[in-house]
């Protein structure tokens, strides 16, 4: 099947390259997932990847929690994401107003360099966008940014005018590819839908096939009511490395994305 009749008005609404390559990805895996692949070391990344590259379509990273970070050990995650045709999606949450937000996706990590998508909070207004795209332009790369609309952990402050007034801002700029939403409440998916319409992305986290809650205040839904509910792509962690077998695991959340997005 063609991404256009996969993703129907999703397809032709999202203006923004990287959404159309995400879909495409996701229409050759069958697989709407994105590895949260929270691991403290090169090796284990490098081997999970290797083990789940073939049913996820982006990997997910917080390259600071990565213990003796170096470029030269990075670029071999890297290597290995792009050998299996997976995004980069660097979930720094940047918050920081567009000067420093620039600033921050240069330095050690260097993350305008090798991240095709960020996250950013809306919290200091709409120039942290503008100073993360400024960074991607100065390296001569395109890039997106998820801004986070709502949030998956219990007691969050993302209030539902605050969701509204992020949206006014995503929907003023081509630098944003769509929004986080909530993973764990269908309902609260289908709001953020309503109000995002089609032309911009939803990816949750805040899902799990068997567990209701994670530690420290995380709360889960199932994936499949979460793609039903309006999201493309479901941001999966302990779920799949938490698992005895993440290949297996990855499988069977490729499986139960797709299938979910073929009936929505
Ligand atoms: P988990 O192991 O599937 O619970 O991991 C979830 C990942 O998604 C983890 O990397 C978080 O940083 C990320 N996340 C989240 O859980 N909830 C949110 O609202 C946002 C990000 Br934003």
């Amino acid at each position: 099947m063609q991404p256009y009749e996969v993703w129907g008005e999703r397809w032709r609404a999202c203006a923004h390259p990287l959404a159309h390559q995400f879909m495409e990805a996701a229409c050759e895996k069958q697989s709407l997932v994105v590895l949260a692949a929270d691991l403290p070391s090169v090796d284990g990344l490098v081997n999970l990847i290797r083990q789940v590259g073939p049913h996820v379509t982006a990997l997910k990273t917080h390259v600071d929690m990565v213990e003796e970070y170096s470029m030269r050990e990075w670029r071999s995650v890297i290597a290995t994401a792009q050998s299996h045709n997976l995004m980069l999606f660097e979930d720094r949450k940047f918050a920081d107003i567009g000067r420093i937000a620039q600033t921050q996706m240069g330095g050690m990590y260097d993350i305008r360099s090798w991240a095709d998508l960020v996250t950013a909070h809306s919290v200091s207004g709409p120039d942290v966008v503008d100073g993360i795209a400024a960074a991607w332009e100065g390296v001569q790369r395109i890039g997106g940014v998820l801004l986070l609309a709502q949030m998956s952990s219990r007691g969050n402050l993302l209030s539902d005018d605050y969701t509204d007034r992020t949206l006014e801002v995503g929907s003023s700029s081509p630098h944003v590819i769509g929004y986080i939403g909530n993973g764990s409440s269908p309902v609260e998916i289908e709001g953020l839908r309503a109000k995002a319409g089609e032309g911009r992305m939803i990816w949750t986290p805040g899902v799990n096939l068997s567990a209701a809650e994670g530690v420290l205040g995380q709360r889960y839904g199932h994936p499949g009511d979460a793609v039903r509910a309006g999201s493309d792509a479901i941001i999966v962690g302990s779920g799949i490395h938490g698992s005895e077998d993440p290949g297996a695991a990855a499988r069977a959340y490729a499986e139960t994305s797709w299938n979910a997005l073929l009936e929505r």
